[in-house]
């Protein structure tokens, strides 16, 4: 069967941002009409706020995001309808942890008929490969046979942040949201590829899971990607059954998915069907090529990187986000103003958190809380007062465990627009 292209919302929406300001309001209108029955719209809202620049233009003049409902979610902004990819306006990321109905939603296919009826007849996870001895767990099995964990981790998208970059790179154009930190309830990954006996010949952990390719065929993978051995074997790395203490929903992978936080989220496997250990690098679709993978070495921006030149993104960089108050906010001069957001690293504690009111000029530390568990964030508080009526900006930039700080502008181009940990900021209006 022939492949297609991912193509929804977000492709329409590009292509208007393409066209505005060419003032051809005829030819404008006839390529809406043909991609919008090429996917199937009529009425939804098209995003453009995505593609206004983010990096170096003030955050006042930040676009709003417009909201959509479905199934169980609330307040989420749609960056693409086929497949679903959703993220969470950062002022809505404000909880300690995520919410279900506000985590964010990143597919590459479509989800299985099985976690749409959250039904698990018929269904067993197969560890196999590079062990003594394969397994095919039933659910009931995976809960009784090894110790039950309960963890606080984050997950946060590779592309997040991806509209920063320019020239834009293709893919959901996330601003802040493709991240969050949920309640996840499973068991070691560790313990499960213990028992199975890994050999020594052990590389890579793969996964597979059951969404279904947007072509329809069930034989074409959609994304198999995974882990080293080491990481695979960290104490943090978990296979998770329930998501806030609820069975996970069909959007984040019922009824198993992997959380290996710390890394891309796209290394967390949903809707688990097989964990395949390598005796090699894995080499599924989505592991190779520009997918998930960055230039070795600064590259000028907007060229070709040989495919020799691009290595597979690990650790994820520091961050911190903004969640209280959200920007555009009125407050009075002289009067203490409370901030608040989260920091986290992709391998190690954040152990700084500051703050500026001045453009960047002076810095003043935040309160910064240790995480709850080890790749849970870390939440942060500090009180700024302004000295006189007019417009400021708040920056917000973590350093982590080994002296690393967010950049202030968006940090080194890659052909997919990944990594972007640039400073959060927010527009504060004194009178
Ligand atoms: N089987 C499967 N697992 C997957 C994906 C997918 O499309 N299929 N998307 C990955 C990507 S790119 C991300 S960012 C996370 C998103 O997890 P979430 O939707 O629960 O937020 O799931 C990852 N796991
Ligand atoms: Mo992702």
């Amino acid at each position: 069967m022939a492949r297609r292209r991912e193509r929804g919302i977000h492709n329409l929406s590009r292509a208007v941002a393409a066209l505005r300001g060419t003032g051809v309001s005829e030819s404008r209108r006839r390529l809406l009409k043909v991609l919008g029955s090429a996917i199937g719209l009529s009425s939804v809202a098209i995003p453009t706020w995505g593609h206004r620049p983010t990096g170096l233009v003030s955050t006042a003049l930040a676009a709003q995001p417009r909201p959509f409902t479905t199934d169980g979610k609330e307040g989420l902004t749609l960056l693409s309808d086929r497949p679903v990819n959703a993220e969470t306006p950062v002022a809505l990321l404000d909880d300690a942890l995520t919410s279900n109905a506000r985590h964010f939603i990143r597919n590459n296919g479509l989800v299985p008929e099985r976690a749409r009826n959250q039904d698990t007849q018929g269904w067993s996870l197969v560890v196999d490969g590079e062990v003594e001895r394969s397994l095919e767990l039933t659910l009931g099995q995976l809960k009784s046979r090894y110790p039950n964990r309960r963890e606080a981790l984050v997950l946060e998208c590779a592309g997040n942040g991806r509209a920063g970059f320019h020239p834009s790179a293709s893919g959901n154009q996330w601003t802040l949201g493709a991240v969050g930190c949920a309640l996840y309830t499973g068991v070691r990954l560790k313990d499960v590829l213990v028992d199975a006996g890994v050999k020594s010949s052990a590389v890579y952990l793969a996964y597979y899971g059951e969404d279904l390719h947007l072509s329809g065929d069930p034989d074409t993978v959609v994304i198999s990607r995974g882990v080293s051995i080491e990481k695979a074997l960290d104490q943090q790395t978990l296979l998770a059954w329930e998501m806030n203490g609820e069975p996970l929903p069909a959007q984040h992978g019922f009824p198993l998915r992997l959380v290996v936080p710390g890394w891309p989220a796209s290394a967390s496997g949903k809707w688990l069907r097989r964990l395949w250990v390598r005796d090699r690098v894995h080499d599924g679709p989505k592991m190779t090529g520009a997918s998930y993978r960055v230039p070795k070495h600064p590259v000028l921006p907007g060229t070709e990187v040989p495919e020799g030149d691009m290595v597979i993104i690990e650790a994820m960089p520091v961050k911190s986000v903004i969640t209280h108050p959200a920007s555009g906010v009125s407050h009075t001069v002289g009067a203490p103003l409370v901030l608040r957001g989260h920091a986290w690293c992709g391998d190690g504690p954040v152990e700084g958190m500051h703050l500026s009111r001045d453009f960047g000029a002076t810095w003043t530390p935040a309160l910064l809380a240790e995480p709850r568990n080890p790749f849970a964030w870390q939440r942060w508080e500090a009180s700024v007062s302004f000295p006189t009526p007019g417009h400021y900006e708040v920056w917000a930039r973590a350093t982590d465990h080994r002296s690393r700080m967010q950049p202030m502008v968006v940090p080194g181009w890659n052909p997919r627009g990944y990594l972007n940990n640039a400073m959060h900021r927010i527009a504060v209006n004194v009178t």
